[in-house]
């Protein structure tokens, strides 16, 4: 790509921010220009005319043409890069929550934001008032959904985190993580398991790694956890598979076909079945469960907190706390 790239923005915004964090994460080079919407700089003639006729930020400017909308802006850096999955699929998921969020998730907790942190609750119109309790409660079932889904995932094991980065990160605020390939999920609740393309020549090396090291875990289980065919799993079994001599067994969590949780559990139950005392690890029962319970019950006393201190705040100055101890990430950023 050689044409410059402008992001035409208000750095506060949650929108902005989403086009700058993928230009960090791809390592491209933006030069920034702000306008302040508080006194509608995204209004003007000039703006209308030539950046965005709709008269909101983010724009991404490449070269001489324009393109509004944060998502397009932000899959637009990110194309080509680690970041957008080039498996149907995975590309069709990623593009699911984009405009999930667009629909589900900005137009309330991103407007709800803006209004209490920004406009200020005694500043609302009537209309946006009544909004209020729409919005928050469509805001909570939003994060509920996102809490579900990420509940579970495990960037180390899918390759994506190192401990050693996270460490890095845990000692230096500033320090930005490095991924080393795009998220990707590794568990699916419901549905067939499905396996990215770029995994699938792993499937007998986990398979038969299974059969080596747990002979007791039936076929059918196996076709659960790795996903495959029974005929696969018995040709593997007898060794008459046609690529056999290629075949080396490798443990499936690792591969990123399945999670240890699944694995131990199918080997737990085999076990029993077969009247083997297995190690039982105890530790993911109804973990999970547990966990978003926990994150719900955090949220909500956030919540009230929040709005306690809204109640009480007055004129009074304004903290760059969203939550007790959390900074607000968008509020005084260094332009960069
Ligand atoms: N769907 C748009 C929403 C853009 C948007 O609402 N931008 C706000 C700031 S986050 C804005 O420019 N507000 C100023 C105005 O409407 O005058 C996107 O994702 O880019």
């Amino acid at each position: 790509m050689t044409e410059a790239l402008v992001l035409h923005e208000y750095s506060a915004s949650g929108n902005c921010y989403k086009v700058r964090l993928a230009a960090a994460m791809v390592g491209m080079p933006l030069e920034r220009r702000e306008y302040d919407i508080m006194n509608g700089e995204t209004r003007t003639a000039d703006f209308l005319q030539h950046v965005n006729a709709n008269g909101r930020i983010p724009v991404l400017q490449v070269g001489e043409r324009f393109i509004p909308e944060s998502n397009a802006a932000t899959y637009y850096v990110a194309d080509g890069s680690p970041l957008i999955p080039t498996d149907p699929f995975d590309h069709a998921d990623m593009l699911r929550w984009m405009f999930w969020e667009q629909y589900s998730h900005e137009p309330n907790i991103a407007t709800l934001r803006f209004w209490t942190g920004w406009v200020g609750l005694d500043n609302l119109t009537e209309a946006q008032r009544l909004q209020l309790s729409v919005k928050r409660e469509a805001g909570n079932a939003a994060l509920k959904l996102m809490d579900e889904h990420l509940t579970g995932r495990d960037p180390i094991r899918a390759n994506e985190l190192t401990h050693a980065e996270i460490e890095k990160g845990q000692n230096d605020p500033d320090y930005r993580l490095q991924m080393h390939k795009a998220p990707e999920e590794v568990r699916r609740t419901r549905g067939p398991r499905y396996t990215p393309v770029s995994k699938r020549q792993d499937k007998p090396d986990g398979i038969y790694w299974i059969i080596k090291n747990h002979p007791e875990v039936t076929d059918g289980q196996i076709s659960k956890l790795i996903g495959t065919t029974r005929t696969t799993i018995a040709a593997i079994r007898e060794r008459t598979h046609w690529n056999m001599a290629n075949i080396t067994p490798k443990d499936p969590v690792t591969l990123g076909l399945t999670t240890q949780r699944e694995l131990d559990a199918a080997v737990a139950k085999a076990a029993k079945a077969a009247g083997i005392q297995a190690p039982t690890d105890t530790r993911f029962d109804s973990d999970r469960e547990a966990l978003i319970e926990e994150l719900r019950g955090e949220r909500e006393r956030h919540v009230r907190e929040a709005e306690a201190a809204l109640a009480n705040a007055g004129d009074e100055t304004v903290s760059d706390e969203i939550f007790p101890g959390i900074r607000d990430p968008f509020k005084n950023i260094p332009s960069e």
